[in-house]
């Protein structure tokens, strides 16, 4: 996590660290001669060697960096400890290994770091907070404790933090269960692991704030929830593993954000309805603010499309020639978000040959102004989790789009035309 915990200005760097690390100074952390990698084991039925490389044991620590210079400030052992990699669920380390992590308000006032281990089977979250001298753990959630059974295995591949049950304190959206700010479980909905995930406020006649999550259990398909209590508002069950799932407001006739999944059967309003039909290469994995209107666009490999909510398609208006998106079929840019600091949001990519990065900056010019996006934090952290696992979009923690013109002074303070 890249974030300014202490609140000096300048942002931290934590990070899992091992025996052998070398901090930005040169200086070795714990053993500079360990190496724990696997010489791996021959397995005749694949006639291949088997966990060749990867880490099964030694040592592993928590480290703040200096952002500045990379000098370590504080190294602590990693919470949870590995322990036997076959407690948690497999033998080469692909369920002790699964890694997500956030910025938090725990206390609603200072960002804490969350680290996380395990989400397809037992699951850990283990808050820090760093107060310039000292990494000190604040609480530990692991759903092997007596009680917390229902946490096991309902992690995603991604995360979002936010205040949704409006005390004040951060919340973590844990794939298909929530973990409350003081490191207890607020509510399971055991409907387990997923892809992608969406935390904002879909609908602006409902109080709070809703989560939008698609499954892999070939059973629970997508769901629409209230993000503070886990109520299942809308589910559309499916028998395959619904892989994507998207939120964003791209039709102004009808009320709030949209959403669509892999198996969403077309595009549905904030009700559940189906307003747009099943649409071949309907885009579903990136989100952008990007032309002079008040709703979101998509982002979809090197490309901005539009929706046409008249004739109910998918319409490309802007390629970004020589550039290439990340993660396969993810089509990830290497950062999307509110950068420059107006409302509207940039898109940083590699260019083909890898020798550069490309920030593209919208040119449609917009009658709204509006503060930026970073003030507001579930965006600000929504921006910091980028680098967690599967890539989401942006979200803010209140409803923007065309509804907003109907709610003219009347929402935050905000000023609209
Ligand atoms: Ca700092
Ligand atoms: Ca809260
Ligand atoms: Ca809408
Ligand atoms: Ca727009």
């Amino acid at each position: 996590m890249v974030y300014d915990l202490d609140g000096d200005g300048k942002a931290e760097v934590v990070m899992r660290t091992a025996d052998g690390t070398i901090d930005g100074k040169g200086k070795v952390i714990g053993d500079a001669n360990a190496d724990y990698r696997e010489e791996g084991t021959f397995d005749p039925s694949r006639n291949q060697i088997m966990k060749q490389g990867r880490i099964l044991k030694g040592k592993e620590y928590l480290t703040v960096f200096s952002g500045d210079t990379g000098e370590a400030l504080h190294t602590i052992d990693y919470i949870p400890a590995r322990g036997n990699v076959t407690d948690w669920g497999d033998a080469k380390g692909n369920r002790s290994d699964r890694f997500l992590a956030c910025v938090a308000y725990l206390d609603g006032i200072h960002p804490s770091v969350v680290m996380c281990r395990g989400y397809y089977t037992r699951t850990v979250l283990a808050a820090f907070d760093w107060n310039g001298k000292e990494l000190k753990n604040r609480w530990v959630f692991d759903s092997n404790n007596p009680g917390c059974e229902n946490y096991a295995g309902q992690g995603n591949h991604n995360l979002r933090v936010g205040d949704v049950d409006g005390d004040g304190c951060d919340e973590i959206i844990y794939g298909s269960c929530a973990i409350d700010h003081n490191g207890k479980g607020l509510y399971s909905t055991r409907m387990g692991h997923g892809d992608a995930i969406h935390l904002t406020h879909f609908d602006p006649s409902r109080k709070g704030l809703q989560v939008w999550d698609c499954h892999e259990n070939k059973r629970d398909g997508s769901t629409y929830r209230d993000a503070a209590t886990g109520e299942v508002l809308l589910q559309i069950k499916s028998n395959t593993d619904v892989g994507r799932c998207m939120a964003a407001d791209i039709d102004p006739t009808h009320p709030g954000v949209e959403m669509w999944s892999g198996d969403s059967q077309g595009i549905r309003n904030v009700k559940g309805e189906v307003i747009a039909p099943k649409m071949r290469n309907t885009p579903t994995n990136m989100a952008v603010w990007w032309d002079g209107d008040l709703l979101r666009e998509m982002l979809d490999r090197n490309m901005i499309i539009k929706y046409d909510w008249e004739n109910k398609k998918f319409v490309p208006l802007v390629k970004f020639t020589g550039t290439l998106f990340n993660n396969g079929t993810k089509s990830n840019p290497c950062l999307q978000g509110d950068m420059i600091g107006d409302w509207r949001e940039e898109v940083l990519v590699r260019s083909e040959d890898n020798a550069s990065l490309r920030l593209y900056v919208s040119t449609i010019p917009t009658e709204y102004r509006f503060h930026t996006f970073l003030e507001e934090p579930i965006y600000r952290i929504s921006i910091a989790t980028q680098n967690v696992g599967y890539n989401q979009p942006t979200q803010p923690g209140f409803y923007f789009g065309p509804d907003l013109i109907k709610m003219k002074g009347t929402f935050r303070g905000y000023q609209f035309k």
